[in-house]
This record gives structure tokens, sequence and C-alpha cells, in this order.
């Protein structure tokens, strides 16, 4: 079984100053609202509803931690996160200022943040959202997940998979780039052993 499997939900926060401490490592989850963050938790952790996923747009408002629980000794070893999804349309200008800041904050100070996983859906391609993301980390080891794979054929995935490829090597900290699909379930054991290394 996964380590990933014995996870549990932990807290939900607005600001970043009531995250539990910066001392176990994480791995956060980010990308536009609706990518598929929240239901790629689910997945990855075989769970029906530890993340709450939906069809509108915006479901996740709150910085949600999962943590990971080692069987033998019953110690949280890590912790998942699942962030609110940017470009969410639905905000005002100040929400969205405030928006950006806490995540910005969130992955350039946070220092237990180990890995970064990247969702973008596959037939969307990078967006300049995306782009803006990428130039804001530079630091930490990121993971791109290409969501919705099941919503493309198999040459329109080649190609994308290449193009995609091609735009991202700039991106030094670009550690792996790994088709997903939920319902088709796949991708689910390649990002499973990423994030399992990131962690332990
Ligand atoms: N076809 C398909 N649909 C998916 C997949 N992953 C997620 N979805 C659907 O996409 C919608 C959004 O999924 P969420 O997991 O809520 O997206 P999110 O990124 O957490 O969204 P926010 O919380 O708004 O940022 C839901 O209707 C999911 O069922 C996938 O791999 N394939
Ligand atoms: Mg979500």
């Amino acid at each position: 079984m996964s380590i990933l499997h014995n996870i549990y939900f932990h807290s939900s926060s607005k600001i970043l100053d009531t995250l539990p401490q910066d001392e176990l490592p994480e791995v956060c989850f980010v990308g536009r609202s609706n990518v598929g963050k929240s239901t790629a938790i689910n997945k990855i952790t075989n769970k029906k509803k530890l993340a709450f996923s939906s069809k509108t747009p915006g479901r996740t408002r709150l910085i949600n931690m999962f943590n990971i629980v080692e069987q033998k000794n019953h110690k949280t070893i890590g912790y998942l996160v699942d962030l609110p999804g940017y470009g969410y349309a639905n905000l005002s200008n100040q929400e969205k200022i405030d928006f950006e800041k806490n995540l910005t904050k969130y992955v350039q100070y946070r220092k237990s943040l180990v890995g970064i996983i990247l969702l973008i859906d596959m037939r969307r391609g990078i967006t300049s959202l995306d782009n803006d993301f990428l130039n804001l980390v530079n630091s930490k080891p990121i993971t791109i997940m290409l969501t919705k794979a099941d919503k493309l054929n198999h040459t329109e995935r080649l190609i994308i998979r290449k193009t995609t490829t091609e735009k991202l090597i700039k991106f030094k900290n670009i550690t792996d780039i790994v088709e997903f699909s939920a319902t088709k379930r796949i991708g689910i054991s390649e990002v499973s052993d990423i994030i399992n290394k990131l962690i332990t």
C-alpha cells in the first residue's frame, strides 16, 4: 500500500499564519481553478472525498492540509496541500491581489515545501497564469501533471505532450511531466512515486 493512502484531513487555513509549523515535508497541488487538483489528491490517496472537488470552478477557497501518517508508529511524516486554484473569475480585484500575494508567499517562503505539483489541463496547454507561476518559483522541484488526458485521443496526447515539453524546457526546476486522468486512472502510480520520494 502507498504511504499516501494513510492520510487524514488536518486543517484549513485562509492565511499563512495559521498553517501548521513549518517543519515536516509537504507537497502542494497548484494550478488553475477547475484543473482537477482536489480530484487528483483523492485519486492519489485512494479516498473518495478527502479533498472536495466540484464541477464549478472556485470550489477550494482555503489552504487545505492533509497529514500523511506512518503506519508503524502512527506519526505524521508530512503533508499534502490542496490550494485554491488561480484564474478563478468570480473574485473581486482586491481578492485576486490578496490571493496572489498569499500564493507567492506560500511557495517562496514555506521552508517545508519540498515539491510542487503543477496541474495543467492537457486540452488547454500552458496558460499565461501558469507561466507567471513558473516564473515565480525557481527554487523548488516542480512536477507537471497534464490533467484530463482522457479527453484526448492518442495522437492528440502525443502532439500536446511534445509541444508542452518544448515550452517548459526553459524551466530548469521542472523534474517530471506526467499525463494524468482521474477517470481513466492514468499516471496515478507515477505521481504517487514522485511524491513518495519527495516526502520520505
Ligand atoms: N474527465 C475528467 N474530468 C476530471 C478529471 N479530473 C477532474 N475532473 C473534473 O474536473 C472538475 C474540477 O475538478 P476539481 O478537482 O474540483 O478541480 P480543482 O482544481 O480542485 O478546482 P478548484 O478547487 O476550483 O481550484 C470536476 O468536475 C472533476 O470531476 C479527469 O482526469 N478527467
Ligand atoms: Mg479544488
